[in-house]
């Protein structure tokens, strides 16, 4: 008692907290309703600081609505099922779930020694089965609803370990990361989420986020989805199919000088003639060792295969060599495109390697493909197009639309990068796809009853390694089942989901975490969502975001939800950085977060991590001082403990304290509240270090402990300090006499009449005569009132042609000008 002692209060309070249910919410409907979520982690090892960043960030959020006076959900789970678990459990022949809930174990405790405003009630692990159930339920609505359906499609192979390999999986380019063989490709029957149904609502609904995601999020979004317009030509085939492509530019339709079919689609083996069918094969066998990310490389030596056939231009009857190469993409488009080389560099670069005519049909006055080796792409006078000769570009694509419409050759069309969602996983720890194949009936629901289908509990070390097929196809007593509907001899399907799938729903699951009779209850989920606050890092920009929007979108069309986009505002923090470098095992700048938090105590690290930079911005660890922050934290619990020792009379009128004080204090909250809605969180610490020392000043100056205004300063610094120190604010509010928790207290009214700033009168004399008197704020520095007082234009009279000896300023209210 008496000193600031860091341990004896991180005991006190964290235990009250817990035994109190501080941040359970009421959910009672008696206050308006707030949801703050922090992505969840993962249980690797124990809480890092990026963790320490991202948590203190989202708590600010949470803290800052219960003070003003909202029922907050903020709860906390652990994305449970994924790779590392998997890896560490064959190493040590063990099983998944040890190494996971050990971690997850060690991890809460330190999130509770953090201080977290969570609600542990709802505490939810993706893997349990509890929650697998439900997983496995929403799977099933997909698949009713046609948005889960099953096809071939290739995967990378290493042919020595027989195992299926992700793209991260194959380094060098082409190499299996764990020995090193050329990885080719397999076909592989799988699941996929029909995403791309949903590619314009995802685009179009981004709208309603414009301003409260970050713009980079935004954009990356957008350009995943990658809406282009054009339209769809089809080319009649001599002797052959026809073909329709996807063109961008229908307005170059009299420059294609050559069609190309994506080498490695099924298309080119139908297309080929008998003289050229051994060098497509061979051709689709080294492209086997390519990886989609150097085939669209844009410096890549162009190469390809005569098929042997020609296609004819639906407008000019033209004929048009046919080739196979692997720059055109088999899964883009139609796997075919119409080849324009004076306007299109790739075609440009095939054609000079092909020896094939170059045409150019719009004219920019720049240079000739030809001879430059440069595509052309801008804007310019149709030319050697027949009826289009003469039309703007924009004019063009319209009429040469128009013309194909007309001949029923065409029609304008949308393409998007966006592919379905494979989510068929050859691996273990995960959740168990709830299919069961018959030979009779196909595809079978697991019925609803017999669900989950848990992972089989036997397995250990080696026997969880993929080997060619999911290690659950070694189960055989868990594999061999009778079919539900026709009582046959039927399998399990043996693939595991993507853990995307586990996370594209949990904070619906939040809402009534503990109900085991659904996945989740409408009625609380109509109350808490969607999520007013989402906050984690710009990782995730692309997949779990545009996923989970996808299963909001799809659960809404299903009427399981009533919400159509699922995070109103999103908040990307920054990383912790150690030397200006991200910390890392090689580099050797790891910082550990359990030292800091036993060097300094937890509420100087959360301190140091919000006021170091905009919760957006990287914190660089070497930069820092939570040492700093340690020191402001006792200064600020010394004025509640010299209050309470002063014993001043708490309810005495707020209006008798020490007015420049009250002003400051009203100030400050005032504009708080702003910084806070602009998640400025490191501006407000700035703000309340000042409070901190004018009211030490205060005291210091005369009024002392015991005036109101004293108090009343105290009391906001203990509410703005639980922002983010809530160990040492929550003993300062108790100090202060106060009960319950500093959390649950209500939040300074501000007197509107206390941010009218006051003004004092100073006086300006030259040569001991007054000259002129000024209207100056009371906290005027000196610099700034001699400033003004020599701009006064009755004091440039006065002093006329005389030289300025001397100026003497007495700030606020006197300056002295002596003329020589
Ligand atoms: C003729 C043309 C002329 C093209 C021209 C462009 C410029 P985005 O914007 O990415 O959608 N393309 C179509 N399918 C393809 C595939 N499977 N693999 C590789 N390239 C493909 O690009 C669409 C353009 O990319 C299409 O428009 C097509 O080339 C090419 F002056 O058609 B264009
Ligand atoms: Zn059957």
């Amino acid at each position: 008692e008496g000193v600031y002692d860091v341990a004896r209060i991180e005991a006190r309070w964290a235990d009250y907290w817990t035994t109190n249910n501080t941040f359970v919410p009421t959910d009672d409907g008696s206050r308006p309703r707030r949801y703050v979520l922090d992505m969840f982690p993962y249980p690797s090892g124990d809480l890092h600081m990026g963790h320490a960043e991202a948590f203190a960030m989202g708590d600010v959020v949470a803290r800052y609505w219960m003070l003003r006076g909202y029922d907050v959900m903020h709860p906390i789970g652990w994305d449970s099922f994924g790779l590392p678990a998997e890896n560490a459990a064959i190493k040590r022949n063990a099983h998944p779930a040890e190494w996971t809930y050990a971690n997850i174990e060690t991890q809460k405790k330190s999130f509770q020694r953090y201080a977290i405003t969570t609600d542990w009630s709802r505490e939810l692990h993706t893997s349990d089965p509890e929650y697998y159930t439900w997983t496995q339920w929403l799977f099933q609505q997909f698949f009713r609803n046609g948005l889960a359906y099953r096809k071939e499609s290739p995967v990378n192979w290493c042919p020595k370990d027989q195992t299926v390999l992700a793209n991260e999986q194959v380094i060098n380019g082409g190499e299996c990361e764990r020995c090193g063989t050329q990885v080719t490709k397999k076909s592989l029957n799988q699941w996929y989420f029909k995403i791309t149904d949903y590619a314009d609502r995802l685009l179009d609904d981004m709208g309603e986020l414009e301003g409260h995601w970050p713009e980079r999020v935004l954009a990356m979004q957008r350009n995943w989805i990658g809406r282009s317009t054009g339209a769809t030509v089809r080319f009649a085939v001599e002797d052959g199919p026809e073909i329709p492509v996807f063109t961008t530019r229908p307005d170059t339709l009299f420059g294609a000088t050559f069609m190309v079919v994506a080498a490695d689609a099924e298309l080119a083996r139908e297309l080929v003639d008998d003289e050229h069918a051994a060098a497509l094969e061979q051709y689709r066998e080294d492209l086997k060792r390519v990886s989609d990310i150097e085939r669209q490389a844009t410096d890549r030596p162009k190469t390809g295969v005569f098929l042997g056939r020609y296609a004819v231009n639906p407008l000019t009857g033209e004929r048009l060599p046919m080739w196979a190469s692997d720059y055109v993409l088999s899964d883009y488009g139609t796997g075919a495109i119409m080849a324009v080389p004076a306007h299109d560099q790739r075609d440009l670069d095939f054609a000079r390697v092909m020896d094939l005519p170059v045409r150019v049909v719009v004219d920019t006055g720049e240079e000739d493909p030809a001879a430059s080796g440069v595509a052309t792409h801008g804007d310019g006078v149709l030319v050697n197009s027949g009826e289009l000769d003469g039309l703007s570009k924009d004019e063009a694509i319209v009429r040469a639309v128009e013309l194909l419409a007309a001949r029923g050759t065409g029609e304008a069309s949308v393409n998007y990068r966006l592919r379905d969602w494979l989510l068929s996983r050859q691996r273990f720890w995960g959740t168990p796809i709830p299919i069961i194949h018959c030979e009779h009936c196909g595809e079978v629901p697991v019925p609803e009853d017999q669900l989950p289908v848990r992972l089989p509990e036997n397995l250990r070390g080696e026997e969880l390694a993929p080997k060619g097929k999911s290690p659950l196809a070694s189960a055989t007593e868990w594999l061999n089942v009778d079919c539900p509907q026709c009582g046959g001899a039927a399998q399990r399907d043996t693939d595991t989901m993507d853990t995307f799938v586990d996370s594209s729903w949990y904070y619906i699951r939040y809402a009534s975490a503990q109900d085991d009779t659904q996945a989740f209850d409408r009625v609380a989920v109509d109350r808490w969502l969607p999520v007013d606050q989402y906050v984690g890092g710009v990782e995730h920009a692309i997949l779990h975001l545009l996923y989970s929007r996808f299963f909001t979108k799809a659960l809404y069309d299903m009427g399981l939800i009533s919400f159509t986009e699922p995070f109103k505002a999103l908040l990307n923090q920054g990383q912790v950085l150690n030397g200006g470098r991200a910390m890392s095992k090689s580099l050797g700048n790891g910082v550990d977060l359990g030292e800091q938090l036993d060097t300094y105590g937890v509420d100087a690290v959360r301190l140091t991590m919000v006021f170091a930079s905009p919760p957006e911005d990287d914190v660089d660890w070497a930069d820092v001082s939570p040492g700093g922050a340690a020191k402001f934290l006792a200064r600020a619990w010394r004025l509640a403990h010299d209050v309470s020792e002063a014993g001043g009379d708490r309810d005495a009128a707020a209006s008798t304290g020490d007015r420049g004080l009250r002003q400051k204090t009203h100030r400050t909250v005032s504009d708080c509240e702003q910084l806070l809605d602009e998640h400025k969180f490191n501006v407000v610490i700035a703000r309340l270090m000042e409070l901190v020392n004018v009211t030490r000043k205060t005291i210091d100056q005369g009024a002392g402990p015991a005036d109101p205004a004293v108090r009343e300063a105290t009391e906001v610094v203990a509410q703005l300090l639980s922002l983010v120190s809530p160990y040492t604010a929550e003993d300062m509010w108790a100090l202060l006499g106060h009960e319950p928790s500093v959390a649950r207290s209500s939040w300074l009214n501000v007197d509107p009449e206390l941010l009218v700033e006051d003004t004092v009168v100073a006086v300006v004399q030259v040569k001991g005569k007054v000259r002129d008197r000024l209207d100056v704020s009371p906290q005027i520095t000196a610099a700034q009132l001699e400033e003004l007082a020599l701009a006064s234009e009755t004091v440039q009279k006065a002093i006329g042609d005389a030289e300025v000896r001397k100026v003497i300023v007495r700030e606020p209210k006197l300056v002295n000008i002596v003329t020589g």
